[in-house]
């Protein structure tokens, strides 16, 4: 039993439909520090988690990353989904309408913390289209798309995604030290 530390329950979805090691999601709140990349953001949530969780554990810091707005919102992107939005992002971006999402994932065995990440480029639209998943999906069409991820089900997303890929890693390395 692995716990996936998270309040997102739109994360929790879509990792569990990428395998069948059984995962518990835990709402614990935890720090999340100011920092300059995910990887710290992460790291120093899986470290804060294992000592009261008592058990592995992981968390999953993501973000969106604007070209035009040169990375922007990156590590805030929770902060500027809740205040910005959507809308927010489509009136800062004008010409340049390249983006990546990133997803970095920290799990702490018991031991160390080991880091997963996965990466996934697109572009942003002009409105917003669909109304399946969460945060910025309504606005971000993966290269090889036509479609935002907000009009793709949950498994199409996932073959494309930033999560999914980070995801896939993860549980690779899962299988071969379990
Ligand atoms: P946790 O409890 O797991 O931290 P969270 O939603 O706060 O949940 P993050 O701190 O990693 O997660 O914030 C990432 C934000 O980036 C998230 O709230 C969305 O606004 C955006 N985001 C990340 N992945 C996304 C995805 O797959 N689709 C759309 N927006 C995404």
């Amino acid at each position: 039993m692995v716990h996936f530390i998270t309040s997102n329950a739109h994360k929790f979805a879509e990792v569990k439909k990428l395998t069948d090691i059984p995962l518990v999601q835990m709402n614990l709140p935890y720090p999340e520090i100011q920092a300059d990349t995910l990887q710290e953001v992460a790291e120093y949530g899986a470290e804060y988690c294992y000592e009261r969780v008592g058990e592995p554990c992981f968390v999953e810091d993501s973000g969106l990353f604007c070209d035009a707005l040169l990375g922007f919102p990156g590590p805030y992107s929770n902060y500027v989904d809740r205040t910005l939005g959507c809308d927010g992002i489509l009136r800062l971006v004008s010409q340049n309408r390249k983006a990546h999402f990133t997803s970095v994932i920290a799990y702490h065995d018991g031991s160390k913390v080991n880091l997963f990440m996965g990466e996934v480029g697109g572009t942003l639209t002009e409105t917003k289209k669909g109304e399946k998943g969460f945060g910025f999906d309504p606005i971000f069409v993966p290269e090889g798309e036509t479609r935002t991820f907000a009009e793709m089900e949950t498994e199409e997303k996932n073959l494309y995604s930033h999560r999914g890929k980070a995801f896939t890693a993860f549980i690779s390395y899962l299988n071969q030290v379990r």
